[in-house]
């Protein structure tokens, strides 16, 4: 558990700091009760999301894909933005242009809670695109008939989240590069650091002399490299730092 000594610290870092990036994972909403992707609970009759999570698997069968999508659609959708995701809001408040947050999370909980300096780097959950014409739109139903398509061409519409072996997109790239070269201190908060490119975040924020603070329940392969490591819930942690 973090020390209040760290947390002193981690403080006095951020109150020098000049601009901050955040990055989040999955952690900060398993304390809205959103699974994490590779905790115990993270399992969905017996697939992982590496299995899942693929334009291979889509291609193979969008059936299973569209179940599993609507099976996380109805459990996301009875969730709310936890005090960590409130506090990285009033953040944005008190910092406005010197603070940006990058999320791997596609639940739209950060939206949810009101955050719009904000990179949804791995798509949204909330958000359908055609497989032909490439038509992204917002879509609340749930269940999704299965399987939807598109109103405009008929063809199959697909979540609008980046699986594995996709890029992710440009504009999200570009802003991460930016953002991460620019920041003094970067705040990583709840991630397992395994995927890329965001698991490389920390040590390029490292390479130009930036601060890293991490939040985590666990060590993480992230906890050697970071000046600072709290271990804790972030509902408990962030809102104390900031
Ligand atoms: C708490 C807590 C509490 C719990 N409080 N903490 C370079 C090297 C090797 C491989 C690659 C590479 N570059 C690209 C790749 C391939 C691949 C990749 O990284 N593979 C790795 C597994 C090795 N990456 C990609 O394919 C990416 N595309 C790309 O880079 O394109 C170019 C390219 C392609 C191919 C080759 C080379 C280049 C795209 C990645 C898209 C990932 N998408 C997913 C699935 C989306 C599906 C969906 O959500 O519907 O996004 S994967 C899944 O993992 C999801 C998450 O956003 C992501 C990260 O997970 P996260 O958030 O870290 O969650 P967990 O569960 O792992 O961890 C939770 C953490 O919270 C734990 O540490 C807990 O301890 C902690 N915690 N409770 C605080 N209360
Ligand atoms: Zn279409």
């Amino acid at each position: 558990m973090a020390t209040n000594d760290q947390i002193l610290l981690a403080r006095a870092h951020l109150a020098s700091a000049r601009n901050v990036t955040i990055l989040t994972g999955a952690g900060i909403s398993a304390d809205s009760g959103v699974p994490t992707f590779r905790g115990a609970d993270g399992l969905w009759r017996n697939f992982r999301a590496e299995d899942i999570a693929t334009p291979e698997a889509f291609e193979r069968n969008p059936r299973l894909v569209w179940e599993w999508y609507n099976w996380r659609r109805e459990l996301i959708a009875t969730k709310q933005p936890n005090p960590a995701h409130d506090a990285l809001v009033k953040l944005e408040q008190q910092w406005a242009d010197r603070m940006w947050l990058i999320t791997q999370n596609v639940d739209g909980l950060h939206c949810a809670a009101g955050s719009q300096r904000l990179s949804e780097i791995h798509g949204n959950i909330w958000k359908v695109r055609c497989t032909s014409c490439g038509v992204i739109s917002e879509n609340r139903e749930i269940p999704l008939p299965i399987l939807p398509t598109c109103p405009l061409c008929h063809a199959l519409l697909r979540p609008h989240i980046v699986w594995f072996g996709e890029s992710l997109r440009e504009e999200d790239l570009r802003r991460c590069n930016q953002v991460i070269r620019s920041c003094d201190l970067l705040l990583v908060i709840g991630t397992s650091g395994v995927v890329y490119p965001a698991a490389g975040f920390a040590s390029a924020a490292k390479d130009i002399g930036a601060l890293v603070i991490e939040i985590n329940l666990d060590s993480t392969p992230k906890s050697n490299l970071v000046d600072l490591s709290l271990q804790g819930r972030a509902k408990d942690l962030v809102p104390l730092l900031l």
